[in-house]
Order: structure tokens, then C-alpha cells, then sequence
């Protein structure tokens, strides 16, 4: 018997009280774990995520000054290097973020007006989220084009280090790189590959998955640039990456799915990949011929639903 997996769009709710790590608590080397406003904090906006239903419209926090801060040293220490070091996608959309959604180094966008913009551009929509879902119900969401975003910041004590995702990783790592409609379909491959697959098989695509969307590298011309969101959140982990230091492969499914990696230090390796059209066909090829499944599922994108063939 294949494992659930939701349908619709309004049965992600499902996913809201399900949270892995951090979900209200943090870990005792966390940077904010001896702050008692900070964790407090934390408690107010994981509340948030976590009573949030589908068809509400998004959450918006009002940030405390103190929290702008940390946006603003990160945004401008970033975007100084996307210049260098990310693909020509991501430099594309982000002044098309600016313009539309008011990213600017002294203000933390909302997802709600995030959420609209990616939209308009391929369909794809943010939820809120406590902290770290399974690979499972995080992947599921991709096959809807829904991405889970989490909406607290890092504390400000280490404004170039966090241990998980916040609002910076997703809104500059991850959001930019859904407006492209390659991107955005390849993402969607990953998600749709994961309904009902086996936890073995979730764990493949999960992979796949950390080797692209989170630490990919992408061949321009004869340079080679950053699109995965790990890196492009990351100001060391950015620079060290094109450096000649890591390993760098060209990107195959059947490869990434099962790579080694360490998450708590800079990858040794890295995919390229030759452009996010291809990886698409690649992962789709991927998906076909390596994920068994008794049963075939297709989306329908005017009901947002999936089926079941
Ligand atoms: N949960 C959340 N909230 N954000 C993520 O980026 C995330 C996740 N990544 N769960 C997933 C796991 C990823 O590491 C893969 C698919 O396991
Ligand atoms: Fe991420």
C-alpha cells in the first residue's frame, strides 16, 4: 500500500502541526537558544504558521526594528555577490522583487505579496511554516506548486549564520528562483515523483533535491553559477563554491540520488547542471524510470488537484 499523500491543496493543512525540528523549541547550540525575547518570539510567528489554514490569506508579521537590522546586513552583503556568483535567473527576478514586492535592505518583504507576485509569474504559492518539515510532506507540496516558508529571522548575534532556514534563506535563497518557469516546472517533477513514493525512494528524490534546489551550480557559457538556495543564502558557503576548492561534477539524477553529503560544513561536491530545462527532462527521466509506483499521478493545474491514473 502506497503512503498518503494529499490531493488537494487544502489537505497540506495536515502538515501544519507536523514540524520536525524547531518547531517551538530551538537546540541548545542554537544562536538564540539563551535568549528568552528571542525565543519568545519565535513562539509568536511559529503560532502563526501553525493556525494558518488554506485559502487565508498570508500571515503579515510587523518586524521589529531589531530584525530589519539582520535583513539589511545580509541583503547587502549578498546582494553585492549575486552580481559575481548567481545565475543570470536569480539576478533577473531580484529588482523584479524590488519593484513588486518592497525587497529592499531595510524592509523584510511579506510572503503574502511574495506569495501573489510568484503567483502571476508560474503558478507557484508560499505557506507558512513552523520550522522543518519531513522530506516527505516537503516534497509533496513541490507537486502542488506550493512552497513552505518558514517566517522568522536568525537571531542577531550572527547575522551571516543560521542552522536552519529563515525568512532570509527562502526569500533570497529560494523565492527568485521560482518565477522562472523552467525552474519552477523542475521543482514541480521532484514534488509529483514523491506522491505515495517509498520512504527509500523519498529519500532519493530528497537528495536530488539538496544537490539542485539547495546547493546547485549551473553552467553559463563557459562560468559556472550559484542557483541553489543554500548557496545563495550563504555569503561564505557562495564564495567557496565557485572557488577551486569543492569538487565539481555535471549533474545526473541517478547519481545525486544517492551522494554522500555533510550538512554542517561547506560541500565538498557540487552538480552542475547545464540549464534548468535540462535537469527538468533529466529528473523527469529520473523520475520514470526509477521511482516505482502501482500507480501514475498527473496535476491538474485547473483544479488544483491531483490525480490518480
Ligand atoms: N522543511 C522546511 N520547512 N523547509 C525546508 O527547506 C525543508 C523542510 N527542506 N524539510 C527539506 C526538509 C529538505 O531538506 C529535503 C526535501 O529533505
Ligand atoms: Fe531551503
Amino acid at each position: 500500500n502506497a503512503p498518503w499523500f494529499p490531493r488537494k491543496k487544502s489537505d497540506m493543512d495536515t502538515f501544519a502541526e507536523k514540524v520536525m525540528e524547531y518547531g517551538d523549541e530551538l537546540d541548545a547550540d542554537h544562536p538564540g537558544f539563551t535568549d528568552p525575547v528571542y525565543r519568545e518570539r519565535r513562539a509568536e510567528i511559529t503560532r502563526i504558521a501553525k493556525t494558518y489554514r488554506y485559502g487565508q490569506e498570508l500571515p503579515r508579521i510587523k518586524y521589529t526594528d531589531k530584525e530589519i537590522q539582520t535583513w539589511g546586513i545580509v541583503y547587502n552583503k549578498l546582494t553585492k555577490m549575486y552580481k559575481t556568483h548567481a545565475c543570470r535567473e536569480h539576478q533577473y527576478v531580484l529588482p523584479l522583487l524590488e519593484h513588486n514586492c518592497a525587497y529592499a535592505p531595510d524592509n523584510i518583504p511579506q510572503i503574502e505579496d511574495v506569495s501573489r507576485f510568484m503567483k502571476e509569474s508560474t503558478g507557484w504559492t508560499l505557506r507558512p511554516v513552523m520550522g522543518l518539515l519531513s522530506s516527505r510532506d516537503f516534497l509533496n507540496a513541490l507537486a502542488f506548486r506550493v512552497f513552505h516558508s518558514t517566517q522568522y529571522i536568525r537571531h542577531h548575534s550572527q547575522p551571516l549564520y543560521t542552522p536552519e532556514p529563515d525568512v532570509c534563506h527562502e526569500l533570497l535563497g529560494h523565492v527568485p528562483l521560482y518565477a522562472d518557469p523552467d525552474f519552477a516546472d523542475f521543482s514541480q517533477e521532484i514534488g509529483l515523483a514523491s506522491l505515495g513514493a517509498s520512504d527509500d525512494d523519498v529519500e532519493k528524490l530528497a537528495t536530488i533535491y539538496w544537490f539542485t534546489v539547495e546547493f546547485g551550480l549551473c553552467r553559463e557559457g563557459d562560468n559556472i553559477k550559484a542557483f541553489g538556495a543554500g548557496l545563495l543564502s550563504s555569503f561564505g558557503e557562495l564564495e567557496y563554491c565557485l572557488s577551486d576548492k569543492p569538487q565539481k561534477v555535471p549533474f545526473d539524477p541517478k547519481l545525486a540520488a544517492t551522494q554522500k553529503y555533510p550538512i554542517t560544513e561547506y560541500q565538498p561536491l557540487y552538480f552542475v547542471a547545464n540549464s534548468f530545462k535540462e535537469m527538468k527532462e533529466q529528473v523527469r527521466d529520473y523520475a520514470a524510470t526509477h521511482i516505482h509506483r502501482p500507480f501514475a499521478v498527473r496535476y491538474n493545474a485547473l483544479t488544483e488537484s491531483v490525480e490518480v491514473l
